[in-house]
């Protein structure tokens, strides 16, 4: 492919990812995609929230038990106390706005006083369907009455705050979940059909329970978009062993982003390879070295350089060697700013340069017959 065609081919992704910048800016940001939270901490302490929207599905050991309280939370001065009793759970059931595809589902839960030893669990948090049967659980995480934290197997402690995160792909449905930041379970399956309503936090029935919940947060997982860069490595034909101590590659990004952005020891080549990002190159350092417009587009380039020998490692020789990059680079705009992520690809031709290899032989023995010491 010459110059000419590749700019023009690129032309098109230019185009169509021009106009999404500004959406793909604002999915890379975790906070903006909050669905539903709640900290109890607005509202009078000795109330059910039904204010917030909450429900009280099943009354537990009464509903007067089911209360925003204050002895104990994490963020302060509220959480939520459900008690349960012999065969009735108090669970409380908080419909959500929106129920996309994916999402992770975060509380704090804290059981307080457990039931009975022999029953199933002291507490359980999960988003539901509240309309099937007792409510249809996808991603479940029950505090068992065994002391052990499900899925996982994981022992805990009464009057300990522990941080539950789930994160539910209705999809391809599987569930994650995490315990204070740990992965207890991984891939684990969801009901074969249907999908979730609302969040449910249970004070269970396996005796006189009592759980405290904080922080209730539900938020969208977005696949992230990558931006499509513009890459020109440098050369278009790379003899191996031919000797040199760089490559070097020039990266344009469409318009919305700005190439000084570029993080260099974040940019990868190949997903190994890392750029040059060592302040002792002034092409590292130094804006007028690594900025450049060496297309003429008016736009301007971000020049970066990776080791030769370790590019040389991981390619072998062919006419259309596709060599990708990936990094990120920060931007700023009207609605948002943050770190977007952008991937790109070249293609060059690699030869074996087995000449270059017996050249380099002759010349050793030559220097060794020659004897220069005399
Ligand atoms: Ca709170
Ligand atoms: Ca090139
Ligand atoms: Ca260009
Ligand atoms: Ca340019």
């Amino acid at each position: 492919m010459t110059f000419t065609q590749r700019v023009l081919s690129l032309f098109v992704a230019f185009v169509l990812f021009g106009t999404m910048a500004s959406g793909i800016a604002s999915a890379n940001s975790a906070a903006d995609n909050a669905i539903f939270e709640d900290n109890f901490d607005s509202y009078p302490v000795g109330v059910f929230p039904s204010s917030g929207g909450w429900n009280l599905k099943y009354s537990g050991y009464g509903a007067s038990y089911q209360i925003v309280d204050n002895s104990q939370s994490v963020s302060s001065p509220n959480s939520l106390k459900l008690e349960g009793r012999s065969g009735w759970a108090a669970c409380a059931d908080r419909p959500l706005p929106e129920t996309p595809d994916q999402v992770i589902f975060e509380v704090d839960v804290n059981v307080v006083k457990p039931g009975s030893s022999t029953g199933w669990v002291n507490s359980y948090v999960s988003l539901v369907d509240p309309n099937v049967g007792w409510g249809r659980a996808y991603g479940l995480v029950g505090f068992g009455a065994n002391m052990l934290v499900g899925p996982g197997e994981v022992p805990y402690n009464l009057n300990q705050w522990y941080h539950v995160k789930v994160k539910i792909d209705i999809v391809d449905r599987i569930y994650d979940v995490w315990l204070d930041g740990e992965l207890i379970g991984e891939n684990l399956p969801l009901p074969a059909d249907g999908t979730y309503k609302c969040v449910r936090l249970s004070g269970d029935n396996c005796g006189h329970t009592r759980v405290l919940f904080d922080n209730v947060l539900v938020t969208e997982v977005e696949d992230i978009i990558p931006v499509e860069a513009e890459i020109n490595f440098d050369p278009d034909t790379l003899n191996l062993g031919s000797g040199g101590k760089w490559v070097t590659v020039y990266i344009e990004l469409p318009d919305g982003y700005d190439v000084s952005g570029i993080d260099a020891s974040g940019v990868f080549l190949n997903g190994v390879v890392p750029a040059v990002s060592d302040p002792q190159y002034e092409f590292v350092t130094n804006k007028s070295e690594y900025l450049k417009d060496t297309d003429g587009d008016g736009i301007l380039e971000r020049m970066l350089k990776f080791d030769r020998e370790e590019v040389e490692a991981i390619l072998g020789a062919g006419d259309e060697v596709i060599i990708t990059f990936e990094g990120k680079v920060g931007y700023e705009n009207e609605i948002d700013s943050g770190m977007a992520v952008f991937e790109g690809m070249d293609t060059i031709t690699v030869i074996e340069s087995s000449n270059v290899r017996e050249n380099n032989g002759k010349k050793g023995n030559l220097w060794s017959n020659t004897s220069i010491s005399g």
